[in-house]
């Protein structure tokens, strides 16, 4: 049942090849952080592998999917549905992947904007999905500080990815989803 190459393969068959290979990367990330930081390391493994199982549809189609399936979508959402992968992610690793674990399902669906008081593995699959190798520095700033920091402390790494997403999205005009400011916030305080 848990037999992680045949998993591989069938993200491997629906996901963009450029995703799927980001994928691989949160996964062998997260397996390493969850050994650095113990946490189960097999949950990491599946979180990280499935955490953007839904990102081959357009936003369009992700709102539809989830208004069809009975997924519920925020006001934010329905403005920006990309932000939707994260749950609808979710939806399919328990529905389509057979994964039954709540706490997988819950890193998959706050791995986007994270949430207040995360778990290890929460804050692990949010921070992998980050620092993982594919990614690179053209794309993110202080990303060599990041990944050191990643794993000396893991609040704080969650508290400059936050902080530095917030300020790419405030610099392109984006709309912030509460949950994510609400996060940034709590690790703030939580660090001072
Ligand atoms: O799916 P990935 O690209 O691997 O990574 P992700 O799921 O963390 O998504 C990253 C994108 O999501 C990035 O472009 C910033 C965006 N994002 C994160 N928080 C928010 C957000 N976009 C909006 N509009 N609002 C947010 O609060
Ligand atoms: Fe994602
Ligand atoms: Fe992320
Ligand atoms: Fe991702």
């Amino acid at each position: 049942k848990e037999d992680l190459y045949q998993l591989e393969k069938s993200l491997e068959d629906i996901l963009p090849k450029k995703r799927y290979l980001h994928s691989l990367g949160v996964m062998t990330t997260a397996f390493s952080m969850a050994l650095a930081f113990g946490a189960d390391y097999k949950k990491a493994v599946l979180a990280g592998l499935l955490h953007d199982c839904a990102k081959y549809m357009t936003g369009e189609e992700m709102l539809k999917e989830c208004i069809d399936k009975g997924v519920p979508v925020k006001q934010v959402e329905m403005l920006k549905p990309d932000l939707l992968h994260a749950k609808l992610g979710a939806f399919y690793a328990k529905t389509v992947y057979n994964i039954e674990d709540e706490e997988i399902l819950s890193a998959i669906t706050w791995h986007t904007t994270g949430k207040p008081d995360m778990t290890t593995l929460e804050k692990i699959i949010f921070v992998a999905d980050y620092i993982e190798p594919n990614r690179t520095l053209s794309d993110i700033f202080n990303l060599d500080d990041i990944r050191k920091l990643s794993f000396e402390n893991l609040d704080e790494a969650v508290y400059r990815i936050l902080g530095d997403t917030i300020a790419y999205l405030m610099e392109s005009g984006k709309l912030i989803d509460e949950t994510t400011a609400d996060t940034y916030n709590f690790y703030k305080r939580k660090l001072c």
